[in-house]
């Protein structure tokens, strides 16, 4: 399922819909401008960017909370646009690194690539479940739903563009990583319907190496699947990406981070990957700066920079 040739093709996403705080917007234009695209090409890769998306025709849209969602139409469109971009970047044999924005993207992101690649696994690097309901969310902030309309636990008619019976995305086709604020309607959610997690507290037990063995042998055990690796920034521990929208204490270490990262890249599978939630506006000038170089040396690693 490989492409033959390594191409990459950047999706930046200016997009903050699915929260409440300004400028997360601002984190693909951030990544960019740091060089990421000369980076990425010095790993060898040939890179389409084609600018950043524009949103603009979808940002007038009038647009009522539905129940206590906010943006929902908005933001909708906007992972329908990405969608159908990933899926095109992939069927034309490239690797879509898309840069957000925040975390409601990735209904794009995983439904473009599920539909060129429909066996293919998720792994979700967050401190968060990003699987609350429309009956379990209490903030109403999109960004802490994704993978619940992936798996069509949530459905609305506004979303229909996105398959839910069957869904694109199954419980055994995705494995997590890194949480440690997970709300309880998400517990249950996970409980119920077996979903694979492993939480900072397996971090802490067993190390990284054989967390991401581990999580790797449960959603793809003969390493032959094609795997949409979902980075949240907010995974790391905020002394290594202060500037993101909810940080929380006790995360992955900047290694941890990395090695998730170089280790799914060894695995020969990779075929998308997103890196969401950087936040140019919060913080300081140094802790902007070191955020947005932990943003592009992760995607360094996933697409193969080694140490030696
Ligand atoms: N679980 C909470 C908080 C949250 C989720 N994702 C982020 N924060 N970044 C919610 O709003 O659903
Ligand atoms: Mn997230
Ligand atoms: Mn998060």
């Amino acid at each position: 399922f490989l492409p033959e040739k390594k191409s990459v093709a950047i999706v930046g996403c200016p997009f903050s819909g699915g929260q409440p705080k300004a400028g997360v917007d601002q984190g693909p234009i951030h990544l960019v401008q740091a060089g990421l695209i000369d980076q990425i090409e010095g790993l060898g890769y040939e890179v389409t960017f084609d600018g950043h998306h524009q949103f603009e025709d979808v940002s007038a849209l009038a647009d009522p909370p539905i129940g206590i969602l906010k943006n929902p139409r908005l933001v909708s469109k906007v992972s329908k646009a990405v969608s159908e971009v990933v899926k095109q970047h992939a069927s034309n044999g490239k690797i879509p690194v898309t840069i957000g924005g925040d975390h409601s993207l990735a209904m794009g992101t995983i439904s473009g690539t599920l539909s060129q690649y429909p066996e293919a696994v998720v792994v979700w690097i967050d401190a968060h479940a990003d699987l609350n309901t429309i009956e379990t969310t209490t903030t109403g902030n999109i960004h802490g739903m994704p993978v619940a309309f992936l798996l069509g636990l949530s459905t609305l008619p506004e979303y229909s563009w996105l398959p839910s019976s069957p869904p694109l995305l199954t419980p055994s086709k995705i494995v997590y990583i890194g949480l440690r604020d997970v709300d309880a309607g998400e517990k249950a959610l996970l409980r119920e319907h077996g979903i694979r997690a492993f939480s900072m507290h397996e971090v802490d037990r067993y190390g990284i190496g054989k967390v991401v063995d581990m999580a790797l042998d449960t959603v793809n055990p003969a390493r032959d699947k094609p795997v949409h690796l979902s980075f949240d920034v907010d995974a790391l521990d905020p002394s290594v990406a202060p500037s993101t929208g909810t940080p929380v204490r006790g995360g992955l270490t900047f290694r941890e981070g990395h090695y998730i990262c170089e280790a799914i890249h060894e695995t020969g599978c990779l075929v998308a990957l997103d890196i969401m939630e950087v936040n140019p506006s919060l913080a300081d000038a140094a802790s902007v700066a070191q955020t947005v170089a932990v943003g592009c040396s992760l995607v360094r690693s996933a697409l193969g920079e080694t140490l030696l």
